[in-house]
């Protein structure tokens, strides 16, 4: 009986502190809804916010992930290189209207690096124009050409052996254009009158025979060929064979694209030039196939090359885009190797004897 009184005492307690307790919540929840309102009038960052979203746990696979900070970032672009493009206005515009100090001499030399011309070759050249400048104070843009035209310049030619079997080995890194480059001498050969005979030592691809084989048709040029796998110095042996037997006045040996950097591939090379030079008594000609788009890596490709098979000449490809193949001028600095030919398309025309003029124009053009 005496918890009966005690009982309601404490119903009246629960009661009264269930309102107090729901009047503090109420009170909380009214500030904090106050508080945010605020906020929210006065545009104030709500970092919170961005906290609270649920963490991804796994990439997104469907949306491309967001990259605010790129979308704000100025758009990419590419490295302030200059490979040639607009090099005879930025030496004009550096030159234009004052005289030349050893500043602008350096930054000559700079300009011309940077077009891929090489240190050393590059020096060479600003010492020329420095020496001839000073002298008549003529357009620099003008004296470079000359200059580089002279670098290039001397006996540029093709060397073919009149009324005998001439040699010609194309050598170069995986998709330089040798083959296209075989494919459109061999028609430039034909067009004078010879007759012309392909082996195709590139028998580490299957795909490579065909497309020397699509090339000899277009050209009319015979062709040796054999199935992926054989033996590149075997071809080339039998390719020496019928040439002889055919009275062909030249035989131009396509070989494998492969890496300047590994050994073994480059002795395959050195050893397909032993063959030729037992079968046809010597090889006359050895092209470096550079892609004029390549920029430095053609002065390490060519190095490397003539350790293996010394070379006797450059085909520079590819200069029907933008690049202007300033390259070269490193490689016959260093090395001493002229280019023959220059390749400026896809279709079996676009194959030119080298001009020094035409390429220095070319590259200080713009
Ligand atoms: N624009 C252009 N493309 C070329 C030139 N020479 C070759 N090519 C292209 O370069 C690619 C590789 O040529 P290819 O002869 O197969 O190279 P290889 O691997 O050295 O035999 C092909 O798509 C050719 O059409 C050229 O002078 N100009
Ligand atoms: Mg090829």
């Amino acid at each position: 009986m005496a918890r009966t009184p005690s009982a309601s005492l404490s119903d009246v307690e629960s009661f009264l502190i269930a309102v107090a307790v729901g009047a503090v919540f109420g009170l909380i929840l009214a500030l904090v809804m106050r508080s945010r309102a605020r906020q929210r009038e006065s545009g104030a960052p709500r970092p919170e916010r961005g906290r609270a979203r649920p963490i991804p746990t796994r990439p997104e696979t469907e949306a491309p992930p967001r990259r605010p900070r790129a979308a704000t970032a100025p758009a990419p672009t590419r490295p302030p290189v200059v490979r040639g493009d607009g090099l005879g206005s930025r030496i004009r515009a550096l030159f234009a209207g004052k005289k030349a100090t050893a500043e602008e001499w350096s930054r000559l030399g700079e300009l011309l690096i940077r077009a891929d011309v090489g240190p050393g070759a590059a020096a060479q050249l600003v010492e020329r124009v420095r020496g001839r400048y000073e002298d008549d104070s003529s357009d620099p843009t003008t004296l470079i050409a000359e200059e580089v035209a002279t670098a290039l310049g001397g006996d540029t030619a093709l060397h073919l052996k009149p009324g005998e079997l001439t040699v010609i080995m194309v050598v170069g890194v995986n998709g330089s254009g040798k083959t296209t480059t075989i494919g459109k001498l061999a028609a430039y050969l034909r067009d004078r009158g010879l007759k012309v005979g392909l082996a195709n030592s590139d028998t580490f691809r299957a795909a490579a025979g065909e497309q020397l084989s699509v090339w000899a048709e277009r050209a009319g040029a015979h062709i040796v060929t054999q199935t992926r796998g054989a033996d590149p110095g075997a071809v080339a042996f039998d390719a020496v064979e019928s040439a002889r037997a055919r009275g062909d006045d030249v035989l131009i040996v396509d070989t494998a694209g492969r890496l300047h950097t590994r050994q073994p591939l480059m002795a395959e090379l050195e050893k397909v030039k032993r063959v030729l030079e037992k079968a046809a008594g010597d090889v006359e000609e050895v092209l470096l196939v550079i892609d004029g788009t390549t920029g430095q890596n053609g002065i390490a490709q060519a190095r490397e090359f003539t350790k293996a098979v010394p070379l006797t000449g450059i085909a520079l490809t590819k200069l029907d885009g933008t690049a202007k193949g300033g390259i070269v001028i490193a490689v016959r600095d260093e090395l001493g190797v002229p280019v023959k030919l220059v390749g400026t398309g896809e279709t079996i025309h676009d194959l030119q004897p080298f001009d020094p003029k035409t390429f220095a124009d070319n590259l200080l053009a713009g």
